[in-house]
């Protein structure tokens, strides 16, 4: 599904709403979009992006200079769980189910079950990247390049310029393997932009690993599919496009850049394409980010803009981050559904987690797990800050089997009767979100592990009796169902 299908797809569905009135990318557009993702609004289709008058003075010179001919600009078409589902093509539990399957393939049991086991390995194949020639998205070429040429917005009064918020970037490892990654590119001028891919992130080390420059290729509008794939947490080395591909059930047409050694989704909307080189950094930010602050500016690589094309009357897509929740919650909740089934691969003992917006993904983990030995909790915690990017996790909450994760003052209920602080809390360091402010050095900091189950003689050493908690026994409450009209409430 293209990005203008989806667009299509909202639209049937009273998804989408658009807005004929000229609105201005330099702060208008995100503070709507803001509204609407926190009122569980539509998807925005502003089709008339303009500059308004800036009496004031405030408007830098890059923030863009938009002609009439300006692209329209979608936004917020994650934002509610609803478009979500539409965006992926499944509910998420569905997602995670296949997904749940797909690893349970251990030793398959009798004749049937390996000739089950082998048809799903050959379906993981067939989610493939598929490689076309038709590349809609070199319908038009912007000759000579030219970013200014892009509605693309400023979000916050404080950023330090107008960034691209959606790019899905390509770039490929020594082996030749792909990865699409999101980092926010800042505007410079018409061919430059920065390069945010942090230190722990795919992009970044694939950067590292090249001698001199490494070509990267951005596809702006993408089949919803992909662009969440851009921000998953895969394992290094897992092509996002496959993953795409197996959530879609379909896989994703790549087709050729003209430039560069890349390949981007064939009906992306709009297309960079150009390369960073280790001998240049600059100064990037400060970006009002999902931490809800201005991420400090520091510097980061350049990318050189050699190529744009587009598709015949493309569409802009783009998102506002900030304080929590906004639209990427719905792109953490999709990840915390359709990666716990991997996680329990390692961690089979995790029934449920949550990750609530508040915490911006990073900043607070909750799972509930079926304890079985002395340190279990630990344990838990301990593999979680070991995992992928769930080693960025700060605070990490361990409830009981029987506790619902997603239920906050459930949560907190246990975490405030059950933990004794002292014996309870485990303090470790390690690696942070770069993004993090709260610590004094940069990506590293220290981070706590609440145990807040409860605690028995065999599994913890626990000298008192635990008391029970409080419930009426079922067949009161039917009781009490069955007689409610009589009691006249
Ligand atoms: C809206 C949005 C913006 C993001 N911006 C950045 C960014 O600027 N830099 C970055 O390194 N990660 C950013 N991320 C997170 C990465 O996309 C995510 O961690 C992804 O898994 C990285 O992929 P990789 O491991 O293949 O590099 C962003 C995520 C979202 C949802
Ligand atoms: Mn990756």
């Amino acid at each position: 599904m293209s990005l203008r299908e989806f667009i299509e797809v909202l639209r049937r569905e009273g998804e989408l709403d658009v807005v004929k009135a000229p609105v201005d990318p330099w702060l208008e557009m995100a503070e709507i979009a803001d509204r609407a993702s926190k009122a569980g609004g539509p998807a925005l289709l502003f089709e008339r992006p303009v500059a308004a008058p800036d009496p004031s003075g405030a408007r830098p010179a890059n923030a863009h200079r938009l002609t009439g001919a300006a692209l329209p600009v979608l936004m917020n078409q994650f934002g509610s769980y609803r478009r979500l589902e539409l965006a992926l093509g499944a509910p998420l539990d569905e997602l995670a189910g296949r997904i749940a399957e797909l690893v349970e393939l251990q030793v398959p049991k009798g004749l049937v079950g390996k000739v089950k086991a082998l048809g799903q390995l050959r379906e993981l194949a067939s989610f493939a990247p598929k490689i076309v020639s038709k590349a809609a998205f070199r319908e038009v070429v912007i000759d000579p390049p030219d970013l200014g040429l892009l509605p693309v917005l400023t979000t916050w009064p404080g950023d330090g310029g107008p960034f691209v918020t959606l790019p899905v970037c390509v770039t490929k490892d020594r082996e030749g393997r792909r990865n699409a990654g999101m980092y926010r590119l800042q505007v410079y001028d018409a061919r430059t932009t920065g390069m945010h891919w942090h230190v722990h992130h795919d992009g970044a080390a694939n950067f590292r690993e090249a001698d001199g420059r490494l070509e990267v290729a951005v596809a702006l509008g993408t089949d919803p599919a992909v662009t969440y794939a851009a921000t998953a947490p895969l394992p290094a080395g897992i092509d996002e496009f496959m993953f795409a591909g197996f959530l879609r059930g379909k896989p994703v047409e790549l087709a050729a850049c003209a430039t560069v050694g890349l390949e981007v989704p064939a009906d992306s909307e709009i297309v960079l394409e150009g390369y960073v080189d280790k001998a240049e950094t600059r100064r990037e930010g400060p970006f009002g980010d999902h931490t809800g602050y201005y991420s400090l500016a520091d510097d980061y690589p350049v990318l050189h803009v050699e190529a744009i094309t587009h598709r015949q009357h493309p569409v802009y897509p783009a998102t506002i981050v900030g304080r929590p929740p906004q639209e990427d919650a719905y792109l953490g909740l999709a990840t915390e559904r359709i990666f716990l089934p991997l996680l329990r691969m390692v961690l089979p003992e995790v029934v449920d987690m949550h990750l609530p917006p508040a915490g911006g993904f990073h900043n607070l983990v909750i799972v509930a797990i079926r304890k079985e030995f002395p340190g279990h909790a630990q344990k838990v915690m301990n593999a979680i800050w070991g995992t992928g990017q769930m080693m960025f996790s700060k605070g990490i909450v361990v409830v009981d089997q029987d506790i619902d994760p997603h239920d906050g003052a459930e949560v907190l209920f246990r975490v405030t009767s059950n933990v004794d602080p002292r014996r309870d809390l485990l303090f470790t360091e390690g690696p942070l979100d770069v993004l993090d402010h709260s610590s004094d050095r940069f990506a590293f900091g220290s981070k706590v592990g609440i145990d807040a189950t409860r605690k028995s003689p065999r599994l913890d050493g626990f000298p008192r009796e635990w008391p029970r908690d409080l419930v009426f026994p079922p067949e009161l409450l039917e009781r009490i169902d069955a007689r409610w009209q009589d009691y006249g409430l």
